[in-house]
């Protein structure tokens, strides 16, 4: 897929409208900072990193909340649409584009660029949560909660949302690691036919075979682009601790890491995703170990190996 193919473009999304926890939007300056430019040279690739985004333009200015409860609609949506046009303009130019969070709100603009770009992409969402609520089921408001509604078109048009167009199909997505759904998120799931792999499932099968189930669902003949969208909550706190919704029983240091070694083996992962750490959450050492852990999951997505 890729023309251009060893050249990652690294976005830095500096932003935290999508939830209300301070310090998000340092995650991408932290990941920098800590090496990872350097450390994807290491492995092989071309960096293509001019500065991470900047959001100043987009003022917030009276930005009050859509019936009186998505938090920041217009600032969250103006800045996944400019994310959607940077994204897919990497992809067009043959560049894979790693998009740094962050709070996960981003994705629609990640998603939204990848399928302008290939559009028969599918989307592997690794996160606690499912982030599918709509306005309806929205209990907190935040957006960060949501963007997998608004990718697939799901709920109410909001025309604050207007650029944003349901690209992805309910088969074209697929969940690991899921443990912390809303009653409305697991009622959208069923109604959609929407295929989950939560922690439960890893449990019985194990990660290994998981990721095949997973992979055999969104993408049977291995011959779709790929889209991988990682919160870092996914993993279990012990593991990332700095992170906004933390919760407990995820995924072992491992388990992620060979999710991204899966992924990387297919040699199909066109866009990715590391969203959601906050360097302003726990103590230095938590802080210096999810950034270190975020960044190592990034390398395993671009193939890094053990051997
Ligand atoms: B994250 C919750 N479902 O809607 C909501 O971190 C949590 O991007 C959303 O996965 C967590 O607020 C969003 C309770
Ligand atoms: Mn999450
Ligand atoms: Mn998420
Ligand atoms: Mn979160």
């Amino acid at each position: 897929f890729l023309p251009n193919p060893k050249t990652i473009a690294i976005v830095g999304c500096p932003f935290s409208g999508g939830q209300p926890k301070l310090g998000v939007d340092k995650g991408p300056i932290h990941l920098v900072e800590a090496g990872l430019i350097d450390q994807l040279e290491e492995i092989g690739w071309k960096v293509h990193f001019d500065g991470h985004h900047q959001f100043e333009e987009i003022h917030a200015a009276p930005d009050p909340p859509i019936k009186t409860l998505l938090k920041n609609p217009r600032l969250v949506s103006r800045v996944c649409e400019s994310v959607a046009s940077v994204v897919g303009g990497h992809a067009k130019n043959g560049q894979l584009p790693v998009t740094l969070g962050g709070d996960h709100s981003l994705a629609m603009g990640t998603v939204s660029g990848t399928l302008a770009s290939y559009p028969d992409a599918c989307v592997i969402w690794i996160d606690a949560h499912a982030d599918i609520n709509t306005s309806k089921t929205t209990e907190s408001g935040n957006i960060h909660g949501m963007p997998v509604s608004f990718l697939l078109g799901l709920g109410e048009n909001h025309p604050e949302f207007a650029w944003i167009r349901p690209v992805l199909k309910p088969e074209r997505i697929v969940y690991i690691g899921l443990r912390d759904i809303d009653a409305g998120e697991r009622r959208i799931l069923r109604e959609n036919k929407i295929k989950a792999f939560s922690m439960h499932e890893v449990d019985k099968y194990g990660i290994g075979k998981v990721v095949e189930m997973a992979l055999d669902h969104v993408n049977p003949n291995r011959d779709l682009p790929i889209h991988l969208s990682f919160d870092v909550d996914a993993l279990d706190p012990s593991v990332a601790p700095s992170t906004g919704t933390p919760v407990r029983g995820g995924l072992t240091f491992r388990e992620g890491h060979y999710i991204c070694e899966a992924i990387h083996e297919t040699g199909l992962l066109v866009a990715l995703d590391l969203m959601e750490v906050n360097p302003s959450l726990a103590d230095p050492e938590s802080v210096r170990q999810t950034v270190a852990v975020g960044c190592s999951l990034v390398r395993s997505a671009l193939g890094e190996t053990l051997l």
